[in-house]
């Protein structure tokens, strides 16, 4: 059986307050050390440890974390202002929660992410 993560926990507690929005492949939630006015998780129901996981038979999941993560920036108003959307893969990718997710961040002006 497959260790659960924090975030496993939050998405298999029923009638989580915390939930924004889940349906069968993911979960979205807002990250409790925001690095932005909006920073929302976009999280894989099932545990993939990483992007370094995804494979020709999963891949439908990281399709559905991209598609949510954009209907999200739209429910969040932020797709017109724009927004950047990250993921950490591994240690030196900064990874420090070891179960697939996309980052959303938005609602102020980031800046250029590479100089
Ligand atoms: P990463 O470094 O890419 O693995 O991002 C992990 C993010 O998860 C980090 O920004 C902080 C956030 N985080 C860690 N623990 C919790 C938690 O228990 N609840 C929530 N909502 N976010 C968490």
């Amino acid at each position: 059986m497959i260790k659960e993560t924090i975030f496993s926990k939050i998405i298999n507690t029923p009638k989580n307050k915390k939930i924004l929005y889940q349906n069968k492949l993911v979960t979205v939630f807002e990250d409790k050390q925001p690095q932005a006015l909006i920073h929302l998780l976009i999280v894989s129901n099932t545990i993939i440890h990483s992007l370094n996981e995804i494979n020709k038979e999963n891949n439908i999941i990281l399709l559905e974390m991209m598609e949510i993560a954009i209907k999200m920036a739209k429910k969040m108003n932020i797709d017109k202002s724009g927004y950047r959307i990250i993921i950490n893969c591994k240690k030196n990718g900064g990874q420090e929660i070891p179960h697939l997710h996309i980052h959303l961040l938005g609602g102020e002006f980031l800046g250029p992410i590479l100089h």
